[in-house]
């Protein structure tokens, strides 16, 4: 019997990562992308024959309630999101919109249709915000310091009350930092890997940066959307905390990726305050015991090996011509 998976956020870094898992599972997969986005589907690059993709747009409680009904869906990925979290203070309720409402659509879909699709919410660390101990576990108070994260709370709390009051299947994965070549640009690890293979070239001579102590627990986004999968394979529906464990700072990010093109960071990067954010907290680093004892779920990639993935396919991407080199950027 031929599973089917519904995927929101198709085109983003997992979307791109939790189809191919899925289809090498033999899954049918259909995604949905924003209407005004459609366009991003080239982002799924050889995958896109093997999806069925339609637009979709998530604050459209009808469509959305129309394609679940027409798909019956054995499983739902929720992974929509406007994600770089600092954009959440310019529209804190489109965000609030797009998060939370999107989920709980989702939900009053599959509840409306008295369906037993099993449904996946990506929550994020951000939830935890201002805390007081580390690492963070699922019992962690969460204590969100920007509209993003308090949007994913609200989402995240929409998942456990239908499964409380309904008996839905929904977890939520509280998702730390997780990265890959696929990464957009405006987040740090990108950023930075781009313009360390740009200087290498002789395209670039300067980074620009935020917070060089700023920490961070950071992953793969490949090994992240395994977790993910399995979390909708279990007996019950719990959510988990998914991270390395590991915390890393952005001048730790900035050596590795400068050194494994043998280059002196300290000549080339610049710190400039618009990329100071006031309102973070440094100390989000995961304690992964339940994914592991209940998933048995364990991060394969390091971090020193997943950075340099990033900075050698950002060189030969812009050796082929296939990206502009980096820019100095807005925050
Ligand atoms: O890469 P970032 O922009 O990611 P951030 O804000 O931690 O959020 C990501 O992870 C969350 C947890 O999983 C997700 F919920 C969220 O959607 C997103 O995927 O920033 C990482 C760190 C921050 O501490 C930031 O202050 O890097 C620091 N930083 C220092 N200089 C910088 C820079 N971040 C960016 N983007 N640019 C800088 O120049």
């Amino acid at each position: 019997m031929i599973r089917t998976a519904l995927i929101t956020g198709i085109t983003g870094q997992d979307g791109y990562y939790l189809s191919r898992l899925l289809l090498e599972k033999g899954y049918r997969v259909i995604g949905l992308v924003a209407p005004q986005r459609r366009n991003n589907i080239v982002k799924l690059g050889n995958l896109i024959e093997q999806i069925e993709i339609y637009p979709v747009a998530l604050t459209d409680a009808v469509a959305l309630l129309e394609v679940v009904e027409q798909f019956r869906p054995d499983e739902i990925y929720n992974l929509a999101a406007p994600s770089f979290v600092p954009d959440s203070w310019n529209d804190p309720l489109g965000t609030l919109d797009l998060i939370t409402g999107s989920a709980t659509r989702l939900l009053a879909a599959i509840h409306q249709l008295g369906l037993t699709t099993r449904v996946f919410e990506a929550s994020s660390s951000e939830m935890f915000g201002q805390v007081d101990h580390a690492p963070q576990d699922e019992n962690t108070p969460f204590r969100p310091m920007n509209p993003y994260a308090a949007a994913k709370l609200h989402a995240h709390w929409m998942m456990v009350h239908h499964r409380q009051r309904y008996g839905l299947f929904a977890c939520s994965g509280i998702l730390y930092n997780h990265e890959s070549p696929l990464r957009l640009p405006n987040f740090v690890t990108r950023k930075v890997s781009l313009a360390a293979a740009s200087i290498k070239l002789g395209l670039s001579d300067r980074l620009e940066m935020g917070n060089l102590q700023a920490k961070r627990d950071w992953g793969y986004a490949g090994d992240y959307v395994e977790a993910i999968w399995r979390m909708l394979q279990t007996n019950t529906p719990e959510d988990y905390v998914i991270g390395t464990g590991q915390l890393h700072s952005v001048q730790n990010l900035v050596e590795t990726a400068f050194g494994c093109l043998d280059l002196d960071w300290t000549r080339y990067v610049s710190i400039d305050s618009k990329f100071i954010r006031s309102d973070e907290h440094f100390q989000l680093v995961a304690n992964p015991a339940k994914a592991k004892r209940d998933l048995g779920w364990q991060p394969q990639m390091t971090f020193a090996k997943l950075i340099e993935e990033m900075v050698l396919t950002d060189l030969d991407r812009l050796r082929s011509g296939l990206i502009a080199p980096a820019v100095p950027q807005q925050p």
